[in-house]
């Protein structure tokens, strides 16, 4: 079995190269937790039109059912943990002057992994406030959900929601301009698990290979991303993220020995 740099010997040259490297991660970094993914066959959209449930819309149509959903999805995110991806992107992180994991997942597993340096995109599902006067709701308010009726705030009565970007809303204030000024300066991206069909977030990487980046992505399958990339690395991220840890620690250590 040839090993990761023998494979990828031009991504670990520019990785043991760099200074900067920037990581973009979608759900497909998650599934071997055990979180389902949104578009792959046995993902959420699925069983579920987007626009149904991940729109504001949808939400004051029918408060219950999305906040039912959202109970649902942190129940099960509450019961996992990170997986061999995200503890290799920890474990690379120190390697290297700037890292950052610009991540559009909402299940916090980047940061219960160890990773430091964690941009979330689309926020974090563990989060909720309430729409009218913002004041941010405990877990345990919204576990006294009873069936059938929208859970509320305890000050203003005002709807509660989960802290997370639907679509047609702005990206946490912030956080676009934070992670596109380090796309501009990274000298590896890399792009795990994501479909890149989500706007603007998708745009980043595009703009990291604009911008001079070595742009690399790890997938089961081949992406809208794909046709971008200097390399396309096939197989699951839990797997090919330990190797490429492995490669670049040991070719580090060696350059500085
Ligand atoms: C593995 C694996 C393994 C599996 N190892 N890999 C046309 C152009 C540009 C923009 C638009 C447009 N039309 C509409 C828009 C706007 C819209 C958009 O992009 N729509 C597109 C779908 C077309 N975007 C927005 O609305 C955004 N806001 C915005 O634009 O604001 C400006 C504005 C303001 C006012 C009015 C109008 C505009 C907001 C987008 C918010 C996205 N929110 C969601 C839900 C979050 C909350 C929640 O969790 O419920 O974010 S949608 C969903 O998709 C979620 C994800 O973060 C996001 C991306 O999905 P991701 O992570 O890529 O997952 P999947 O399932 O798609 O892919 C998984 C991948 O993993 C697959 O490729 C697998 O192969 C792979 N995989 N196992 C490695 N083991
Ligand atoms: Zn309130």
């Amino acid at each position: 079995m040839a090993r990761f740099e023998d494979k990828h010997p031009e991504l670990i040259a520019r990785l043991t190269q760099a200074a900067h490297v920037a990581v973009f991660t979608g759900a497909g970094v998650s599934a071997e937790s055990g979180i389902p993914t949104f578009r792959d066959e046995e993902g959420l959209w699925q069983k579920y039109e987007p626009q149904e449930l991940a729109t504001m819309e949808a939400f004051l149509n029918q408060p219950e059912v999305v906040q039912a959903w959202y109970k649902h999805r942190r129940a099960i995110i509450h019961e996992k943990k990170p997986n061999p991806a995200h503890h290799a992107l920890a474990q690379l992180e120190p390697f290297f002057q700037e890292f950052a994991v610009i991540t559009q997942n909402v299940d916090n597993l980047h940061q219960e992994a160890g990773s430091k340096n964690v941009i979330e995109l689309h926020g974090s599902i563990l989060r909720n406030y309430c729409v009218d006067c913002k004041q941010e709701a405990a877990e345990q308010t919204l576990n006294q959900m009873a069936e059938g009726q929208p859970v509320q705030c305890p000050k203003c009565k005002g709807l509660i929601r989960p802290d997370v970007v639907w679509f047609g809303e702005s990206l946490p204030q912030g956080a676009f301009e934070k992670a596109s000024q380090i796309v501009c300066q990274a000298d590896v991206l890399l792009s795990i698990g994501t479909s890149a069909v989500v706007f603007p977030a998708a745009q980043l990487p595009i703009t990291a290979k604009e911008h001079g980046a070595y742009l690399a992505e790890i997938n089961i399958e081949r992406s809208d991303l794909s046709p971008f990339v200097d390399e396309t690395i096939l197989g699951k991220a839990g797997e090919i993220l330990p190797d490429l840890t492995a490669a670049v620690s040991k070719r580090i250590s060696a350059t500085n020995n």
